[in-house]
């Protein structure tokens, strides 16, 4: 264990604190959130809970920052602000990334990855500020009409555990691309990114107030931050029944939603598909950061000549898999709690239970050297029923669900057959079946022969339940900016 502790202690003071108004705070509340690495269950510190007060004194800096120095950069200016934070986060890369292993239990390579998206959001939006065009509207040669972007006002940002640092990045480098001021609360399992972010833009010249941080948990500090009448656009990513409670906050004051939601997400793999290619990629596609991808392929659709051999391959596979902790970069790290870990080994056991077996996995296991850690085993049951709980609702760990199919036309509509949209993949070196199943399937988005082969350019965001609105790429700057239209009559 000691291992890991000296790791907490090379990863230097960690924040105890929230950023308000560009001042640490520590917080006025007795009780405080302990903060565990899930890797080893070691304690990292711990972080304050924001009372509605605070949260509002977070909101009125955000305020006030919107008539500050901020507003009156030139959008030249705010590009350059923009790049300088991408900048100064890159810098920071090694530190940021160990943290983030440590808070959230991903491998250290895959939080090197992500503190880089990070960086990528901040470079991608400083781009984009001093091109942020409207429109002329032809009105006859007695009027002139034109429109331009304005900024929404104070934004909030409801971030969740499974990828802090990049899901942080990918609202607010967007929100202040369009001039917005912010307040973010971090998931209360993982809010020490966020605190070293806001930060790290404070010393790459962001004005006091322009990105405030408050911790706390979701139905307390969350939910005042929703409530309050002065946030104009939430962003929140998280489950489906505290979307719909944010939505519900949300409407009491008339803001608007980016809410991302989850999936339950079909891979679908056709009898010509290349296997040597399928098998990692559906393996990857579920089992990245230990099943906790919003958009991972969970529910393997597999034709039914290939199904034999493709799920003797990907139990050889998943059985191969390493277990450990985050920074000694195994194949895979543990679940973010013993709450989640509770969940997801709740979702084996009922299986077990309607007769289900699981053909790989299915359990929670120790792993040497990290007895205090979350892990539950790679895990994959076959011949699921398309209306089995293993293929409608999102465990958020790591267990793969294999439905067989007739064919195209079975595969679009049991891929089809969930409350949830976010994404769809399919393996076939057929381009005309893989354009029908792309465009016939329910999906925010859509990876052939390749899952999860986006970018911080490609738009995300879910149909259906999983979620209203899209974040990323060009598209994301919408939820940031509203269209004022000025008629002039002459
Ligand atoms: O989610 P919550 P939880 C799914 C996944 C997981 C399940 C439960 O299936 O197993 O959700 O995880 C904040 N007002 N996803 O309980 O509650 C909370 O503090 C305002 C999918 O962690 O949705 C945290 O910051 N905020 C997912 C964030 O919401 C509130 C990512 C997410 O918490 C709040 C995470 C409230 N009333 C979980 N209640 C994805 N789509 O990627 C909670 N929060």
């Amino acid at each position: 264990m000691s291992r890991w502790q000296d790791a907490i202690d090379a990863a230097g003071k960690l924040p105890e604190y929230m950023i308000v108004d560009g001042q640490r705070q520590s917080g006025s509340r007795a009780e405080r959130i302990e903060v565990y690495d899930p890797g080893s269950g070691l304690s990292l510190g711990s972080v304050p809970v924001a009372t509605i007060d605070e949260v509002d004194e977070a909101v009125q800096a955000a305020k006030r920052a919107l008539t500050g120095p901020w507003s009156v950069l030139s959008p030249k200016d705010r590009g350059r602000m923009l790049w300088s934070i991408g900048e100064r986060i890159r810098e920071n890369v090694e530190r940021l990334a160990l943290i983030e292993t440590l808070d959230c239990g991903k491998t250290l390579q895959d939080s090197t990855i992500t503190v880089e998206r990070a960086v990528d959001y901040f470079s991608y939006y400083a781009g984009i500020v001093d091109k942020l065009e409207g429109t002329t509207i032809p009105l006859g040669d007695s009027k002139v009409c034109f429109t331009e972007r304005v900024p929404v006002g104070v934004t909030g940002h409801i971030v969740p555990w499974n990828v802090p640092i990049s899901t942080f990045a990918r609202g607010i480098a967007p929100t202040l691309a369009c001039g917005n001021t912010a307040v973010v609360k971090p998931a209360e399992d993982t809010p020490l990114t966020a605190i070293l972010l806001a930060e790290l833009m404070q010393e790459a010249g962001l004005p006091p107030g322009v990105v405030n941080v408050v911790t706390g948990y979701g139905a307390n500090t969350g939910q005042a931050l929703t409530e309050h009448p002065e946030v104009r656009h939430i962003t929140f990513t998280g489950s489906m029944n505290t979307g719909k409670a944010v939505m519900t906050a949300a409407a009491s004051h008339v803001a608007s939603v980016t809410l991302e939601l989850g999936g339950k997400s079909p891979h679908l793999v056709l009898k010509d598909a290349d296997l040597d290619r399928a098998v990692p990629d559906v393996l990857k596609g579920v089992f990245k950061n230990a099943g906790q991808i919003c958009s991972a392929g969970t529910r393997l659709l597999v034709e039914r000549p290939v199904h034999a051999e493709l799920v003797s391959r990907l139990v050889d596979g998943a059985n191969a898999y390493v277990l450990g902790h985050g920074l000694e970069n195994p194949d895979m790290g543990p679940l973010i709690s013993a709450r989640q870990l509770q969940s997801v080994a709740g979702f084996a056991e009922r299986a077990r239970e309607r007769g289900l077996s699981f053909c790989a996995g299915g359990n929670p296991v120790t792993v040497e050297t990290c007895e205090g850690g979350n892990f539950f085993e790679p895990s994959i049951v076959d011949n699921v029923s398309s209306d089995d709980e293993l293929a409608q609702s999102e465990i958020f760990g790591p267990i793969l669900s294999v439905i067989p199919v007739n064919d195209l036309d079975h595969a679009i509509e049991v891929a089809n057959d969930t409350a949830y949209g976010l994404a769809a993949g399919v393996h076939t070196l057929d381009v005309s079946q893989a354009m029908r199943f792309a465009k016939a399937v329910e999906a925010g988005q859509v990876f052939i022969n390749g899952y999860h082969g986006g970018s911080d350019a490609v738009p995300f965001g879910g149909m259906k339940d999983s979620g209203i609105g899209r974040e990323k790429g060009l598209t994301g700057l919408d939820a940031y900016s509203q269209i004022k239209a000025v008629t002039i009559s002459m």
